[in-house]
Order: C-alpha cells, then structure tokens, then sequence
C-alpha cells in the first residue's frame, strides 16, 4: 500500500513527506525543489492486541510504544504539478506517471493562499486553496483518460468482435495504475456506458468514466497546509467549497521540527499527541525556544499539528484499511520461532482469509484449508471476512 503526496509546487509536500518518514529530502520556498520522486515509509498507529493480555509482543515489522503498535505505510512525495500537468507541462507527463502504484493520494494545499497556480509567493490570502483541489482532480481525470484512451476505438472494437470481457480490457490498459478489478466495475457501474459496445463510447464518456474511477479507485484526502497561519474559519470555509473531500488541516513544518527535537533527545512527543513536553530547556537555543513557542500555539489553535491524523484518515477511512496478526500458534499468537504477534499487517477491511493467506505466502494461500481465530479458536472459511484486529492462524497443506 502506498500513499502518493499530490499538489502544487511549494505547499509543504517535501516537508510533510519529512515529517511523516523523518528523511530529509530538500524543502524550500520556491517552486520546483523536488525534480524526482522520493519514496519513505511513515506509520500509522492501533492498539497491540498484546494489551489484551498473555505476555508482551516480539514485534518485528511494526514497532510498538506502550501497548500502541506503530505500522508502515509507504509514502511517494512527487515534484509539483501545475495546470497542464497531464499535457506535459512542468514535466507533468512524467510526474503523474511516478504516481501509477499509488493507492490514494493526500493533495497539500496551501491553506494561507499565499502561493500561485505555479507556486510563486504572493500575498496571503491572493489565491483560493479550492482551486487547487478543482486543479488537480482535472489534470489526474485527463492523465486517467489519456492512458485509457491510446488507440482506444480500434481495440475496443477489437474486443467487441472477440466478445471479450470489456472490464478486462479496460484492466489491461490501466496496467501499472494499481486498480484492482472491483474498482473497474464499480467505475463501470457509476457511469452510464454500453458495456458491451466499448467501440462507441465517445471522448467525453472516456473522460467521465476517468472521473469516476479515479473517485471510486484513487481516494483523495486533502491537507490543508501552513495552518500555523491561518485561521480555523478559512479552513472550514475550504471544507464547504470542496465537499466531499474530507479536509485536514496541518502544520507540516511544525510536526516536522517536533520529530526532529525528538530524536535529538531535546522534547517529548508521540506523533498525533496533542501537546510535547520540553525536555531540558536549558539545553535549547533562544531561537530553538522561540520555534517551539511559536509550535505551541498550534497545539492552542488547532489541537494538534494534524499531520499524523492526516495519515491515518487517508490509511484508515479513505483506503478502508485494517491491521491484522498472522500467527502460526492461535493460543499463544506466537510464530514458529516463539515470537508473540511478530507481524502487523495492513490489509483492506473484510479481506477473506484466505486472501490474507496469499499475502502473508503464496504457498499458504494455495495449500489453504481454514484459519482460526486467536481469540474465539473457532476455524475460519476461506471467503470469511476478516475484522480489523484479528488474530488468525491459517490452517494449510503447504
Ligand atoms: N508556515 C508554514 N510553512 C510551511 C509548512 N510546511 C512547509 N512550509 C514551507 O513551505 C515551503 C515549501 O515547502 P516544500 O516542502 O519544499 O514544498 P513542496 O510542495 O515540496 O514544493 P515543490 O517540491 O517545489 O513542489 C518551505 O519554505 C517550507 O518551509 C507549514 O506547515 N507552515
Ligand atoms: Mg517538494
């Protein structure tokens, strides 16, 4: 699963991106910092079932903090994009396509409307941050339709001749997007095409049906950044224009700056906590101390910098996602070796067991014969739908 950073040039994307992965790639106040795509992991937060009793955990890919288990999520931070992106311009072409295996995307907007289209500065409050929401769901329904639409008459006659299946079809050529099957049906579903005649279906029907799969494929969440100088009124007043798409504000220089004081020992603070503590104010800097002052006020304004909340609505409720426990022993939810619930896995909500089976081995997947569950120990059938926090042992022949 991976989350894809979208929006303009110099809204705070590289600087949200470092705050959610603590990797340090460029920022600046200028359009244009990031020419290449970065990719980092970042995680979002769920109770360790060790909670529950039993004995600690031996985590292994998801460390976990005081009974909390903090899982990864990968995240792509891609250069700006600018009206015209999907024609190329600004090298769009190329900036949309680093964005094919991505899940959903998280658009940075800059909240104090003090950026242009282009990313230039201009005075505060000079352009409208919906706009850039209106922007950019143009620029990715075209690039959706142009990769749909490449010598896309012929060969959808083609498959109506062969009496092919048209979602098979349509598959095929959104290779690479990340859209699984059950999202082209839905898309199929949502917008008022003749399935069985792909060869008449006119430009502006290709585009509508872009719109709709990228609604039903790609969920977007949009983070209203540089709330540090802004008011709660402008970000409601987005949040009404753009509805809707949930809106979060953040404050991505802030959070990042906290994360940074962490590691160096200086302040106390858990992403998506509502306060931090300061550590050993002697040891800070007048201008650390002025930074953190001024941090403080976000925390008063806003409740906290956002930015973690940022990621676990778009992992959580935009992606439906869930974190599950494979174990191989369901009394003692330990692996072969002993160790108590080593993996947390995030999967789609309701995956059947099996299918979970597949992704923990392909082998578990195709020699699959039941799961149990770790805290009923009753067998599981292989369609049965898994719940967010499930304990599982899968039962297999391989
Ligand atoms: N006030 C304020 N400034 C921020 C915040 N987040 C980022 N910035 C500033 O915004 C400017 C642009 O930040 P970047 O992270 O480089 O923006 P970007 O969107 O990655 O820019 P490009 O890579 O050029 O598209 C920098 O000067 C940041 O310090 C924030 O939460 N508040
Ligand atoms: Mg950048």
């Amino acid at each position: 699963m991976e989350v894809g950073v979208v929006g303009k040039p110099n809204v705070g994307k590289s600087t949200l991106f470092n705050a959610w992965t603590l990797l340090d790639v460029p920022m600046a106040p200028y359009p244009f910092t990031t020419l290449e795509p970065h990719r980092g992991v970042s995680a979002v937060r769920v109770p360790c079932p060790h909670t529950e009793g039993g004995g600690p955990c031996t985590p292994g890919n998801a460390k976990c903090v005081d009974g909390t288990r903090w899982v990864p999520v990968s995240i792509v931070d891609v250069p700006g994009l600018v009206p015209g992106a999907h024609e190329g311009k600004g090298l769009g072409h190329k900036f949309l396509d680093d964005l094919r295996p991505a899940d959903g995307f998280v658009q940075v907007v800059d909240l104090t409307g003090a950026t242009d289209a282009e990313g230039r500065i201009v005075a505060p409050g000079s352009s409208d941050p919906s706009d850039e929401v209106g922007f950019l769901e143009e620029e990715l329904v075209a690039w959706i339709a142009e990769i749909l639409g490449r010598d896309f008459e012929r060969q959808a006659r083609g498959v109506e001749l062969e009496g092919g299946k048209v979602e098979e079809f349509l598959g095929q050529r959104l290779t690479g997007l990340s859209i699984p099957t059950p999202s082209i049906l839905a898309a199929l579903r949502g917008s008022d095409l003749d399935r069985d005649h792909p060869g008449r279906w006119s430009a502006e029907q290709r585009v509508a049906f872009a719109r709709e799969l990228l609604r039903v494929a790609k969920p977007r969440l949009v983070a209203a950044n540089k709330c540090d100088r802004a008011a709660p009124a402008q970000a409601a007043a987005l949040a009404d224009r753009i509805g809707p798409l949930p809106v979060v504000p953040t404050a991505a220089d802030a959070e990042l700056t906290l994360r940074r004081a962490t590691r160096a020992g200086l302040v106390d603070y858990r992403p998506g906590d509502p306060q931090f503590t300061v550590r050993a104010a002697e040891k800070l800097t007048s201008g650390q101390q002025a930074a953190l002052a001024e941090i403080r006020k976000v925390f008063e304004g806003w409740g906290s910098t956002g930015v973690q909340r940022a990621l676990e609505s778009m992992v959580f409720e935009r992606l439906h996602q869930i974190v599950v426990y494979p174990v191989e022993d369901e009394t003692h939810w330990t692996d072969g070796k002993g160790r108590r619930l080593p993996d947390a896995l995030l999967v789609p909500a309701g995956i059947p067991a099996r299918a979970l089976a597949y992704r923990v081995h392909t082998d578990l997947g195709e020699g699959f014969i039941r799961a149990i569950d770790g805290r009923t120990h009753r067998a599981l059938a292989a369609d049965h739908p898994l719940a967010p926090n499930s304990v599982v042992r899968i039962v297999s022949r391989k």
